[in-house]
């Protein structure tokens, strides 16, 4: 496959306003971990012109519902942060599920987004689609380039094919879709249930149990020695409404944000460091006030080894993280404490 920053557009994306705090804003999956931190930051900068649908109003899945809802809605922007997201025990037991239904999904959004002229797209993509032993820290030019870790392909394989579609979306029809790679998330919202998480949220969740329970030791899957970068979910969102308003955009000097193909480039979004998950474990223990002892269960898979992510290029438009990992596991702990009944507990 052809670099994107060799891909000469077909089309050129007009220039348009940027966005303005007017605009309709179509959050798709804004009760999710993303979507639900895009909502509060989009609200505190005063873009508050929401159109937003929950699971039972909208099924992102049916082709044709979608495209009635971009007909009847006709949002100017859309921040496409719903998928089926899960962590390694997850996506190694539901691939099909995994690739089924993000394929749905990015399909019927990204096709209706251009039948009804959305100005600008912003699709997740994650650190988790790299090949498994790039070059660390990652950079983003590394997409493609080897094999894939096998815990995650289904998901991989979907969301690489969600990054491919925007930018061929932009050649043909010269939309505006651009493509984010986050690294591994957490924070208030996340998904708690005991198997099906990420890996944060899962221990937080186990040695709360634990406390209560007054169980002697709380196990951790794999050797703990992968490497695991974590960024707050506030940072998250603030990254990606910045990297909409900007990215791709005339700059002061009247240059393009990124170069003149930069919609067609994807941007990690990293914190820039990363812990074994044997500290990312003490440090939660510690968080949760839990006195008991480690047991790492090596039966489970270790999945990729590491995967820190090169965010130089976000970096370059004047971005910085501000959630520090010790300050995000102590505000996630005291929202999963305050909302511990509807922390998707399973
Ligand atoms: O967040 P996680 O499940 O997924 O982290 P990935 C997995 C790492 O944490 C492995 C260890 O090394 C696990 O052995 N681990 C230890 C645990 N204890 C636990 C536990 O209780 N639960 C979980 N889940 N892991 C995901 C991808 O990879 O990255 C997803 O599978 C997604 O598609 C996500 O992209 C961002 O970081 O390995």
């Amino acid at each position: 496959m052809q670099r994107a920053s060799r891909l000469a557009p077909l089309l050129l994306p007009e220039p348009r306003d940027n966005v303005k705090q007017s605009d309709k804003i179509f959050v798709a999956g804004h009760r999710g971990l993303v979507g639900s931190a895009l909502v509060r930051r989009l609200l505190a900068l005063g873009f508050d012109n929401l159109v937003l649908r929950t699971r039972d109003e909208l099924d992102l899945e049916d082709i044709a519902s979608v495209r009635a809802f971009f007909e009847a809605e006709r949002p100017n922007h859309v921040f496409l942060a719903a998928a089926r997201v899960g962590g390694i025990f997850a996506n190694n037991t539901y691939p099909a599920d995994f690739i089924h239904d993000n394929l749905l999904v990015q399909i019927s959004v990204i096709e209706a987004a251009r039948a009804t002229n959305v100005d600008k797209m912003l699709f997740l993509g994650s650190s988790c689609i790299y090949p498994k032993f790039s070059e660390q820290p990652i950079r983003e030019e590394a997409l493609l380039t080897g094999e894939l870790e096998p815990t995650n392909e289904a998901y991989a394989v979907a969301k690489i094919a969600g990054i491919i579609m925007c930018r061929s979306y932009n050649r043909q029809h010269g939309t505006r879709f651009m493509s984010v790679m986050p690294t591994n998330l957490y924070g208030e919202g996340d998904n708690f249930e005991r198997t099906g998480s990420h890996v944060l949220p899962a221990l937080m969740r186990r040695f709360h149990d634990a406390k209560l329970a007054g169980d002697r030791e709380v196990v951790v899957w794999g050797t703990g020695t992968p490497r695991r970068e974590f960024l707050h979910v506030d940072d998250m969102a603030d990254a990606s409404i910045h990297l909409m308003r900007v990215w791709a955009e005339p700059s002061p000097d009247g240059s393009i944000v990124g170069g003149p193909n930069a919609i067609n480039e994807i941007v990690n979004v990293g914190y820039g460091d990363d812990i074994p998950i044997g500290e990312l474990a003490k440090m939660v223990k510690e968080t949760v006030g839990y006195q008991g002892t480690l047991a790492f269960d090596t039966t489970k898979p270790d999945g990729t080894p590491r995967k820190l992510l090169d965010s130089t290029r976000l970096h370059s438009t004047g971005w910085s993280p501000k959630v520090s990992l010790r300050e995000g596991l102590a505000r996630t702990y005291a929202w999963f404490l305050e909302n511990h009944d509807e922390a998707r507990l399973g």
